[in-house]
């Protein structure tokens, strides 16, 4: 197994509190087994997410300093506006506060009701914003995606089969645009080939339909594709993802997880006529446009952060950080999604507690389960962020995957830490058998995961008499 160095010293320490088990115990009822409702000073490792968590550079912090803080033409827009360009090159960048509003601007903009939009895997909140315009969101990933055990090294690309039919049933001209999530975050952080990204294009050139990328971790996906597509050995980064955006005609981009900041997001198009029309909405909706919603200071970390993650010594680390919990838990017979994606290692949550059904929510009980003993904190990927209500029998439609992800934050963690989170799973995938399924008993309309509330089981309770 690859012990993977830091490439870097630490400088700056932030203490973290140890809890009790008595006193994560409270915090669970308090918080209604939502992780999302526990306070992060009570955590020991945060693993809920790798956006807006990362450690910024010495280089980041001294832009901070350097800050223009003028409402209009600030340095740092140009920076920042130079970084975008010369790694995704397209025409216009639009600067906003966090990725969801660049997809907000854009849906707002070019999705009509009754359209749809094509993805690999729409991300929770793309999915969200498509859906907010009274248009369908489709996921066309191929089928390898959903096998837990499929080791294939591209699992993040588009079936072009299925992306042709989705077109030709709702017809090219309400397909606005397709989107492709690099790397496919809801499918286990796995990359995208540019040769799929190349067919991809080459499909929609037919069909007259723009190409978008949510290029969140473009950086972790050019990586592997560095690592595992012949012809790729030997470019640089830089020159890959220049490659890569070459194929398409702008993308979405929060800036929180592959811009090594802690907020910060922007849009970044060819098309003249869309780019005037989300400008307009966004002057309205977030800000004037050399700053759209942030500070002149976050506008130059960020230029600087867009830079420092194409190094490869970082994204050696950095994915190779992942890699290595991934290969702890694995060799210790743990199930998890495998290849071991970008960002963050997938629990198999059905593998890992059979004994749980999924309309007692597995991956939920699995996280809360491993919170209270341990302190850590990952997240739910399942039915509670994706289980969809039928409107005739009111029954939860059931996702394929039920996970719980520990996305690791960028910089932030040390491998010995990593090693302690290895070691708490393993320990609780011995004890597993004692782990309790959960009722929900509130939910949000949208985005239920954040806010839901559950009740624990005492007790094994047959399926049929569940009321979720
Ligand atoms: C995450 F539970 N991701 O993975 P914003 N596209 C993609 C993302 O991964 C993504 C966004 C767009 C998060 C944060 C998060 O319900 C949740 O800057 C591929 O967060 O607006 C964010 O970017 C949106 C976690 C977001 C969640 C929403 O942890």
């Amino acid at each position: 197994m690859n012990f993977p160095s830091e490439p870097f010293k630490i400088k700056v320490v932030e203490p973290i509190r140890r809890t009790t088990r008595e006193e994560r115990d409270r915090l669970l009822k308090a918080a209604g087994y939502n992780l999302f409702r526990i306070p992060a000073e009570s955590v020991y490792v945060d693993l809920l997410t790798d956006s807006g968590t990362s450690a910024m550079s010495d280089h980041q912090w001294a832009g901070l300093m350097l800050g223009d803080e003028s409402y209009a033409g600030s340095r740092n827009y140009y920076h920042f506006e130079e970084a975008v360009r010369s790694i995704f090159g397209y025409t216009h960048v639009i600067p906003t506060h966090q990725g969801r509003m660049a997809e907000n601007l854009l849906f707002s903009t070019v999705v009509k009701p009754g359209m749809c939009v094509p993805n690999n895997i729409h991300f929770d909140t793309t999915r969200a914003n498509i859906e907010h315009q009274g248009a369908e969101a489709v996921n066309a990933v191929v089928k390898e995606a959903y096998d837990p055990h499929n080791e294939s090294p591209f699992k993040g690309n588009m079936d072009l089969v299925r992306l042709e039919e989705t077109i030709n049933r709702v017809g090219p001209d309400r397909v606005p645009l397709v989107l492709l999530t690099i790397t496919n975050n809801s499918g286990g952080g796995q990359p995208v080939s540019m040769a799929n990204i190349r067919e991809t294009r080459a499909l929609l050139t037919r069909y007259r339909i723009p190409l978008f990328f949510d290029a969140c971790r473009f950086a972790e996906n050019c990586f592997f594709i560095k690592e595992r597509e012949h012809g790729y050995k030997d470019r640089s980064i830089l020159d890959i993802a220049q490659e890569l955006f070459s194929y398409g005609d702008g993308c979405t981009m929060s800036a929180k997880k592959d811009g090594l900041v802690n907020i910060g997001g922007f849009l970044s198009l060819n098309d003249d006529r869309w780019a005037q029309d989300i400008t307009n909405m966004l002057i309205l909706v977030e800000g004037f446009p050399t700053y759209g919603g942030l500070a002149g200071r976050d506008l130059e970390a960020m230029a600087r952060g867009l830079r420092e993650v194409l190094e490869e010594d970082y994204l050696a680390f950095r994915v190779g950080q992942v890699r290595y919990l991934g290969d702890l838990l694995d060799h210790a017979g743990v199930p998890i999604l495998k290849p071991v994606g970008g960002h963050a290692v997938y629990l198999n949550a059905k593998e890992f507690l059979p004994h749980i059904p999924q309309d007692q929510y597995p991956a939920q009980s699995l996280a809360v389960a491993l919170y209270r003993d341990y302190g850590i904190r990952g997240v739910e990927i399942g039915t509670v962020m994706f289980g969809k209500r039928d409107a005739e029998t009111g029954r939860t439609i059931h996702p394929e995957l039920e996970m719980v992800r520990f996305a690791i934050p960028r910089r932030v963690y040390t491998n010995m830490q990593i090693a302690y989170v290895a070691e708490s799973i393993i320990d609780l995938h011995r004890r597993r058998d004692g782990i309790l399924g959960l009722r929900m008993v509130y939910e949000a309309p949208m985005l239920r995961h954040f806010t839901a509330r559950f009740e624990e089981l005492d007790h094994a309770m047959p399926v049929r008499q569940m009321v979720v």
